[in-house]
């Protein structure tokens, strides 16, 4: 059956709703510590807070991307069990606040991140880095290419869009290793917007370049931050290829013991999320896409969005809690 044409198949609807809750709780949590300057505070309010929300979901679901390794991340770490256990068997990839040092300084684009997928089929990708490419929907199939040229792909993109290599902007994090890459798209004229943190957020960013400013992204981050963001992409539509880079024999090791016998490969949105996926996203700084968390006198406001694959439906959700004890 074609999932695309049966809105009602694959993962149930009303999970749509109910993930909400999940980033909503993990997103407050976090942003009643932001810019205080303690990254690892603002992490554990955010995954105890995702955590709990996550065990009432009717789910049986297994986090497979998570806050690390089983003896190294007591809460949310890779295996462990969660939701209520009744209800459908899925993959739970998640990042309860992703940008932990963007929220300590209280700048942009800082996230509440989960994404539900049918049981198997999210990449079990190592704490490794991967290199990624990505651009947003409407373009051709293989318009961009890992092992291209930064070049080569700004001219395509750019020829696509119809427009100048020079009114296209790339999303690149600001690293040091990432000195040749800014230099070789600085050298065709575009445009670069430089990210301390929060590559998820940039992934995303490439699928609304007119409210976002941002037409691609180049480089390397975190690979399990890749997982999520190619979730994203699966339910927006775009393009996203990404490498694990394993140069060491410990790390080509490691990716072995989790399933994956070529190092080398390049996987798409479609290879690292597959089958029908859900994600949700909730602002917990202000950002390009979504605002952060409002605390008023009477209320808090949470500003999210969730997709889901099987209808490529884009919901955008702001909500007005008025019950504050909840949080
Ligand atoms: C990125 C970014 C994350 O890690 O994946 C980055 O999206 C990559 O690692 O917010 P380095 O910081 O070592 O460059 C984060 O910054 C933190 O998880």
């Amino acid at each position: 059956m074609n999932i695309a044409q049966d809105i009602t198949a694959g993962l149930d609807r009303i999970l749509t709703m109910e993930v909400v809750r999940v980033t909503e709780r993990a997103a407050v949590a976090a942003a009643r510590l932001r810019g205080r300057g303690d990254e690892k505070a603002a992490d554990q309010v955010a995954v105890d807070a995702m955590r709990q929300e996550l065990n009432r979901l009717a789910i049986q679901g297994t986090v497979v991307i998570g806050e690390g390794e089983r003896d190294e991340a007591p809460m949310l770490y890779i295996g462990e069990e969660v939701g209520t256990g009744k209800g459908p068997a899925v993959d739970i990839a998640l990042d309860p606040l992703e940008g932990t040092t963007i929220c300590a300084k209280n700048l942009p684009n800082a996230l509440a991140v989960i994404a539900i997928a049918e049981k198997g089929s999210l990449l079990f990708a190592p704490d490794v880095y991967m290199d990624k490419i990505a651009i947003g929907p409407g373009y051709p199939e293989g318009l961009i290419d890992i092992d291209a040229s930064p070049a080569e792909n700004l001219a395509n993109l750019a020829k696509a869009k119809g427009v100048a290599v020079s009114d296209i902007t790339a999303c690149i994090l600001d690293r040091p290793r990432h000195a040749k890459l800014i230099d070789a798209v600085r050298a065709t004229g575009a445009a670069i917007r430089l990210i301390g943190d929060g590559d998820v957020a940039g992934v995303i960013h490439t699928t609304d370049p007119d409210e976002t400013g941002i037409d691609i992204y180049l480089g390397t981050g975190g690979a399990p931050e890749g997982v999520l963001a190619a979730a994203a992409l699966r339910c927006t539509g775009g393009q996203m290829q990404g490498r694990l880079i394993l140069d060491t024999p410990e790390k080509v090791a490691r990716a072995h013991k989790m399933g994956i016998s070529d190092p080398k490969r390049i996987y798409r949105a479609q290879d690292m999320a597959r089958g029908d996926v859900l994600f949700a996203a909730t602002g917990v700084t202000d950002g390009n896409l979504l605002d952060g968390v409002k605390f008023g006198r009477t209320f808090i406001t949470t500003h999210t969005i969730v997709l889901r694959s099987s209808s490529r439906t884009v919901r955008e959700i702001k909500a007005r809690h008025q019950d504050l004890d909840k949080f």
